[in-house]
């Protein structure tokens, strides 16, 4: 368990905790030497009784942390600037790191990729930079997931996208040219993902889609408004469809159920619609 005691400083609790409290949670492993309780002992426990406290768990003791390992960093620069990424991570819920592979390139002139075995146009990621980016950050936090970002990987979905949510500390590559030497996959990977059955020209945009999909649904990140549980997917049916002012737009008119005020009848409706969107559109998903 780590929790930077800047961490405290910053939050609405900061300024009430005094040095002992805040060691005793920076390092929780002597907790016991320190005070009567053992929040080490119970901490788990309370921790996984309601989502509420797993938001707390995320604001005050492990936010989710994503290193993103490319070799075109500025291609990432904008995608979590903006919106809920922002939102995340300016309320300390979530920070990213992006690094570009060059710094681990083998020479002076930045070489991170060679031609491959066997013969064949395009370039393969060598394993000498990416194997020392991955075991330098790996020293700085231990990952739960080596996520390598490829067309040939599992197809993303909600699934993996809110598993992936409840993880600590996500190191995601970023493949480009003909992809990674395999003994990297072999060797550190844990998790091969694409986000469909098309090829981009690297693995950037589909990592910044894979950080956006998980950013958003990380415990404390949505308020009630935005909440992901009314999204397409959560529950195996797709949303309903949603209308806003004015009630009558050249004629169109909103369907009544929304206007009668009448809650249940407009969830009774609200669920009919997602059931027969999802039958016309996606029967493919509601039986997952
Ligand atoms: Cl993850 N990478 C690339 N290069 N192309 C893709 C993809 C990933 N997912 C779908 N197409």
């Amino acid at each position: 368990m780590k929790l930077g005691i800047n961490k405290w400083a910053d939050s609405p609790f900061g300024k009430n905790v005094s040095n002992k409290s805040s060691f005793f949670i920076h390092n929780l492993s002597f907790a016991e030497s320190y005070d009567s309780i053992s929040l080490q002992t119970i901490l788990p426990t309370i921790l996984s009784i309601t989502p509420k406290l797993q938001i707390l768990k995320r604001y005050y003791l492990c936010p989710m942390h994503i290193d993103i390992l490319t070799v075109l960093p500025e291609l990432l620069e904008s995608p979590f600037r903006h919106s809920m990424m922002k939102r995340a991570q300016e309320k300390g819920i979530l920070s990213i790191a992006v690094h570009g592979l060059r710094k681990w390139a083998v020479n002076e002139y930045g070489q991170i990729d060679d031609y491959q075995y066997g013969g064949g146009a395009g370039m393969v990621m060598m394993c000498e930079p990416l194997a020392k980016a991955i075991e330098e950050l790996s020293q700085q936090r231990k990952f739960d997931e080596i996520i390598y970002m490829t067309p040939d990987g599992n197809t993303l979905n909600q699934k993996t996208v809110n598993n992936l949510s409840l993880k600590e500390n996500l190191l995601i590559i970023c493949g480009h040219y003909k992809g990674i030497d395999q003994r990297i996959r072999d060797h550190f990977v844990t998790r091969e993902i694409s986000i469909g059955d098309y090829v981009l020209s690297g693995g950037e945009l589909a990592a910044a889609i894979l950080v956006d999909a998980v950013g958003r649904v990380i415990p404390g990140v949505l308020n009630d408004e935005t909440s992901a549980l009314t999204d397409s997917f959560q529950d195996n049916l797709l949303a309903p469809p949603v209308y806003t002012r004015p009630e009558d737009f050249r004629g169109w008119k909103v369907p009544d159920a929304l206007m009668s005020g009448d809650h249940k009848k407009i969830d009774e409706w609200r669920l009919e619609q997602a059931i027969q969107r999802t039958k016309d559109r996606r029967p493919d998903i509601m039986n997952e």
